[in-house]
């Protein structure tokens, strides 16, 4: 039967590398979205949920944050939504007898894709201390435990309340209010290992750390610059977007150490014709830039638009809107003034002519938009650099304009919306201010742990109670080791979660597993059928209704987990009607009507299935409103990551079968790897030149200030990749990103710079 969940664990022994694609999606795309959702579901739940997903009245993807168009075309996903569908709504379900099989040291032999494939966690376990596997537990018993644990520690910051991005607008807000009521700001998030950089570059320049464009912003720019973002693989639904955007007569450049084949060429598997036939080209230009180098490169390109303004003044800046809107010019060019191109060609490696062409776009451009995800973000020194971005942005205008602006593409569908819920260790006090009048307490102020000061914080003893709303924390988490022996410490650890995944098996001395609902299933409360609500990259907020029956009836939804365990923990249950926010949602949004602003009439907003968009200031050029009045020009020291003699820089990335720690398959199509995924791309010359081969068998090292790391047994693949920058993928190489290295003022972890030696296998 093609939903029985495979026994049989893979290994990289059938690995084979073929060569590498320059065009995206197409028939192949196709084929592959419904070969998944076909092992998974079956022909009848297949069709079910491909025609409703990202329909008006259908529900949202569980995939990407990327936003959906007004005019939906009747297949409304891509290859990689339909896989992140399929995964969560398979028909293979994993009841307590798979752990009567499979106890925790069994469990940990197996690899990510293996614990993934074992279908839907159906029934809430637990493993009791001193005991080595999970066993069935009542909801009931599971609350009380976890709420007897809550209750004995000696401080509310002993604990620690993760959460993942494809949380519920509803089932985030009960959350954050239930962690708040009891007591503590320890709401580390994905967001804080994803587009944190981004939150806090745009926070301190325009005044809120979201986006400012919208889908239609896409299609009318004249030049989308896309930096460090693998659309073709993680936001496949953004390349229709592009292709639009091509027609209407826009230029697109990609800026990326690898030639990834979503920028070349699109074939829109929407179009059966275009499908077919040789695709749309994308990107008129490719900067391969060295990783980390893109604070150079926006500097530089800062300093020729200048220099192009100053050579024939009033034809490339924006004056009107710099005097009206900006501040920090006048420092910004001064800085700039002393421009150091040497340094700039070495950390971006590019030719300085590819830069001054870059620039001659942007100077004819009226309407530029900048797209960045991870590939910006990752870094040590990513903030700064992202306000670098910011600033070439401004001195044109490029801000409350139609078809230009600032696009940081989300990862996580729901990513946005929980941090707009207060999903963030550091929400602001007008946030608590409303909060607490809202529901008559008196929240804590004192800022939480951030995902990696809280494995620091768990590691060193000052936490041992650690929950996850989702996600996979010690996969996600970097230096997989330290994060394992955190998550080790913990006297409880609890995981309200769909899928089997590392973090279940790596466990405190208790450890419970609750099971969830997902979002293609059908949600029933007491009061009936509910409907929950997301936010996209683009801000805009709309419900989802699943149309699916639930994989058992032992399932609660993430809401109904959330009150009831609330109602279990005495100086929780009196802040709010948990019941009736189980009951009917739409109470939920109630509160959040008057405590989040932009949600006035919540309820009302969603009954039109477009949703609405929430206010961005910056959209509409009001920064008065916001504590920074202006926007602000920003002036760095020139950094990029300095390399030792002999080493190379790694970036650690997604491969075109996966959605981050969850593994779909072992293929990275576009890149020409089948059937495995420990391998490790490099430049020729830098294979030469330490005396390396393609298909060698080689130990990754990384070095930072307190040793050395080791992932064993990569294989070389010669590629076409950016001097000096290696790529792996993730979560394998987690283990070499050192928990010390994070970007500074946000502390992302900096996973697309990490020092590494290739050490040849004996
Ligand atoms: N199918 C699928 N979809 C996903 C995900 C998934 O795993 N699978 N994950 C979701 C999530 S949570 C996120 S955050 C997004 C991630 O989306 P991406 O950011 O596209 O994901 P990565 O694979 O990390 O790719 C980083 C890209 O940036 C480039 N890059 C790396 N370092 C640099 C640099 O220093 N400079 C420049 N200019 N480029 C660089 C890499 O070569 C690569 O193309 O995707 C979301 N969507
Ligand atoms: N080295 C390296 N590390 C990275 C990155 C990188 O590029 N390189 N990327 C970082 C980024 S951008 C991110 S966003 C993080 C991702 O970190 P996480 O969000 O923690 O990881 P995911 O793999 O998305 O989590 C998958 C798990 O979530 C659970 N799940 C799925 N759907 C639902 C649901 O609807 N409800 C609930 N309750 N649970 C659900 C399932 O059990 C599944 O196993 O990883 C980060 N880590
Ligand atoms: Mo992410």
């Amino acid at each position: 039967m093609a939903t029985d969940a495979p026994q049989q664990d893979f290994t990289d022994d059938d690995l084979e590398v073929g060569r590498r694609k320059d065009w995206a999606a197409g028939i192949p795309g196709v084929y592959h979205a419904l070969k998944i959702s076909q092992e998974q579901m079956g022909t009848v739940r297949t069709l079910r949920t491909l025609t409703r997903l990202n329909q008006k009245h259908g529900f949202d993807c569980s995939g990407c944050a990327w936003p959906d168009p007004d005019h939906r075309s009747p297949a409304e996903f891509c290859e990689n939504g339909a896989k992140a569908v399929a995964e969560e709504a398979t028909l293979r379900t994993l009841g307590p007898d798979f752990f009567e099989e499979h106890d925790l040291a069994d469990l940990a032999t197996r690899s990510d894709w293996w614990l993934g494939q074992q279908g839907r966690l159906v029934h809430p376990v637990v493993k009791l201390a001193g005991s080595t596997r999970y066993e069935p537990i009542s909801w009931d018993d599971a609350f009380r435990m976890v709420a007897e644990e809550l209750t004995s520690l000696a401080d509310p910051d002993e604990a620690v309340f993760y959460t993942s991005g494809r949380t519920s607008n509803e089932a985030a807000f009960v959350y954050q209010l239930m962690v708040r009521a009891y007591g503590t700001n320890n709401l580390p998030d994905c967001s804080n290992m994803c587009h944190e950089a981004s939150g806090a570059a745009l926070g301190d320049t325009i005044g809120l750390g979201k986006g400012t464009v919208l889908l239609e912003d896409l299609h009318q720019s004249e030049l989308i610059i896309i930096a460090g973002q693998n659309p073709g693989t993680n936001h496949p639904r953004m390349l229709s977007a592009l292709e639009r955007a091509k027609e209407n007569g826009a230029a697109i450049v990609a800026v990326n150490p690898l030639p990834e084949a979503g920028l070349q060429r699109f074939k829109n598997p929407q179009n059966p014709i275009r499908a077919v036939g040789p695709g749309t080209d994308l990107a008129d230009d490719f900067l391969q830039i060295r990783l980390g180098g893109d604070m150079a490169l926006f500097q530089a390109l800062g300093a020729l638009l200048l220099e192009r303004e100053a050579a024939d003044p009033g034809s490339v800046l924006d004056h009107e809107f710099l005097e009206e809107y900006t501040d920090g010019l006048e420092a910004y060019r001064e800085h700039l003034a002393d421009l150091d191109w040497d340094e700039v060609l070495t950390a971006t490696g590019l030719e300085r002519q590819q830069i001054e062409d870059l620039a001659d776009r942007l100077a004819r451009s009226r309407r530029t938009i900048v797209c960045w995800a991870m590939g910006l973000t990752q870094h040590e020194h990513s903030v700064a650099m992202l306000t670098e971005v910011v600033n070439v942005i401004l001195l044109q205008g490029n801000i409350g304009r139609d078809g230009a602006g600032l696009c940081p593409v989300r990862g996580h569908s729901n990513v946005q919306g929980d941090r707009t819920m207060g999903i963030w260790e550091q929400m602001p006090d007008d946030f608590h201010d409303r909060l607490d009048a809202e529901f008559s307490f008196a929240s804590p102020r004192e800022h939480g742990y951030d995902t990696a000061s809280a494995v620091e914080a768990l590691r060193d003893g000052h936490a041992r109670f650690f929950m996850g709303m989702g996600g996979n924390f010690v996969r996600a988490a970097p230096d997989t080791d330290v994060t394992e022996e955190a998550l080790r410490s913990c006297a409880m650890t609890v995981q309200i979660s769909t899928k089997l995944n590392r973090s279940h098996v790596v466990t405190g001395e208790t450890a419970l597993i609750l099971p969830v609902l997902v979002r293609s299933e059908r949600d029933q409360q007491a009061t009936g059928p509910q409907r929950i609500t997301v936010e996209d990259s683009m801000s805009a907020v709309h419900a989802s209704h699943g149309p699916l029956p639930p994989a058992s009836p032992h399932l609660l939804s993430e809401v109904a987990v959330v009150s009831r365990l609330a109602r279990s923990i005495e100086r929780v249950a009196a802040v709010a009607d948990w019941q009736a926010f189980e009951d009917d949602y739409s109470t939920i949004r109630d509160a959040v009507s008057r405590v989040i602003p932009g949600f006035e009439d919540y309820e009302e907003k969603i009954n039109d299935p477009a949703g609405f968009v929430l206010p961005h200031a910056a959209r509409t050029r009001e920064w008065g409103d916001t504590t920074i009045g202006k926007a602000q020009f920003t002036t760095n020291v020139l950094t990029y990551p300095e390399v030792p003699e002999g080493r190379l820089l790694l970036q650690t990335l997604r491969s075109h079968d996966q959605f981050n720690t969850t593994i779909y398959g072992l293929d990275d199509r576009y890149r020409g790897i089948e059937n495995g995924r420990r391998v490790v791309f490099v430049h020729p010359d830098d294979l030469r030149e330490r005396g390396l081969r393609d298909g060698q068998e080689v130990d990754l090292v990384s070095h930072w200030e307190d040793g050395e790391r080791v992932a064993e047994e990569f294989r070389i693949v010669s590629y076409d990749t950016a001097r000096g920058c290696a790529a792996a993928y993730y979560p394998e190489t987690n283990v070499l990103v050192p928990l010390g290295q994070r970007s500074r003022r946000s502390g992302t972890p900096a996973s697309k710079s990490v020092v590494v030696e290739l050490r040849a296998r004996a």
